[in-house]
């Protein structure tokens, strides 16, 4: 007698998010290079935000030398004095490929970045097409930000827009505040998560009195999985209460995981859209990096309601090739009636935008 096998419903509420709109939204020959000495590598991982003018959206713009000397590799810096990227010409068997981002000096075993990275502002009316570069650029601004700025998120709280960004230097990788209230001029408010720390993202409103971040602390001391944490703060300055909110550690966020865009309010709680990579210890290579679903009680983010991993995975050829091959990153979200329109970074190289139902998520990630 034939045993029934029951639908699985594991199995489908995993599979990946059905795709509405989906486009290459940016691409590294639609930016000028900082100088002739530059060319730009990647436009990815914008941070985004609703305004009454249309969609701002803040891209990472990574750069790397032109010029290509035989027997050298290019490290780019920012020098704070000229106030300009400036190139290192370091000699190649004086480094090792890490990966095809990052270089290890033999003499001193610390590594450097083979690009720089930088912030542009743009607009969108409707997150479809792009009407123009502003020309703004938020560029690193101290010694903290030497190796670049990088990965924005942003979130708007009463009339202002705040950016959480990545601030690489030789003294690790940190995340800083800025705060503008019309793209034009930003307000650098200092580091707000010592190395290494990054994935910072602010939630849209204060809960129960406090701020609230997503953070990813990364330590060099294998004790834990990859985790994603969350802190509060009286001013968004001063950040406490830390606790540990979810780990990774499934095939597909073994390497890392952190948060992604920042947080929006549903009517079954906060939902966080989350990256997770794949990179095992033994592997070469970067790894896949996809996208997960988290949701949080609305009013105590701290816990944890549902969770729901992978849903959306690198697929198009703008996602499977590129600087970093098999990436998905998202790093905002505007809300369009039951659509999410989800920006992402592709592949280190390109934006993306895909659409989502809201409905389909919240069923995905909804308590059982
Ligand atoms: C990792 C990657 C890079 C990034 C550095 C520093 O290597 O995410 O893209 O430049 O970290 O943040």
């Amino acid at each position: 007698m034939a045993i029934p096998i029951p639908t699985d419903r594991v199995e489908v509420r995993n599979r990946p998010l059905e795709r509405g709109f989906n486009a290459c939204l940016l691409r590294p020959s639609d930016f000028a290079s900082s100088g002739p000495e530059f060319e730009v590598i990647g436009a990815f991982n914008p941070g985004v935000v609703q305004t009454e003018n249309g969609i701002v959206l803040l891209v990472r713009v990574a750069e790397q030398p032109v010029e290509r000397r035989r027997g050298f590799v290019g490290l780019p810096r920012w020098d704070p004095q000229s106030q300009r990227p400036v190139i290192d010409w370091t000699p190649q068997d004086e480094v090792a490929p890490v990966d095809v981002r990052v270089v290890r000096q033999k003499r001193d075993g610390l590594v450097r970045l083979t690009f720089i990275s930088h912030l542009r502002v743009l607009y969108s009316r409707d997150g479809r097409t792009i009407e123009g570069q502003s020309g703004v650029h938020l560029e690193p601004g101290n010694a903290l930000e030497e190796f670049g700025v990088e990965d924005p998120r942003i979130t708007r709280i009463g009339d202002a827009y705040y950016v959480t960004y990545v601030a690489v230097s030789r003294h690790g990788v940190a995340t800083a505040l800025a705060s503008t209230r019309d793209f034009k001029q930003f307000d650098r408010r200092g580091l707000i998560f010592c190395p290494e720390n990054k994935d910072v993202a602010l939630f849209p409103e204060r809960i129960g009195g406090a701020y609230y971040a997503l953070h990813r602390p990364n330590g060099a001391t294998p004790f834990t999985k990859p985790e994603i944490w969350i802190a509060s703060s009286p001013d968004l300055l001063h950040w406490g209460q830390h606790e540990r909110l979810l780990s990774g550690g499934e095939a597909w966020d073994l390497g890392r995981i952190g948060g992604g865009a920042p947080p929006i309010r549903t009517k079954l709680g906060w939902l966080e859209i989350y990256h997770g990579n794949s990179k095992g210890e033994a592997e070469k290579n970067v790894g896949t990096y996809s996208g997960g679903l988290l949701l949080l009680e609305g009013e105590n983010p701290r816990r944890v309601l549902g969770r729901r991993g992978q849903v959306f995975v690198p697929e198009t050829d703008f996602e499977r090739e590129g600087f970093v091959p098999n990436v998905v990153f998202p790093t905002g979200v505007v809300q369009n009636g039951d659509k999410l329109l989800v920006f992402y970074g592709a592949a280190d190289t390109f934006v993306g935008i895909v659409e989502f139902s809201l409905d389909e998520i919240l069923h995905r990630v909804r308590p059982q």
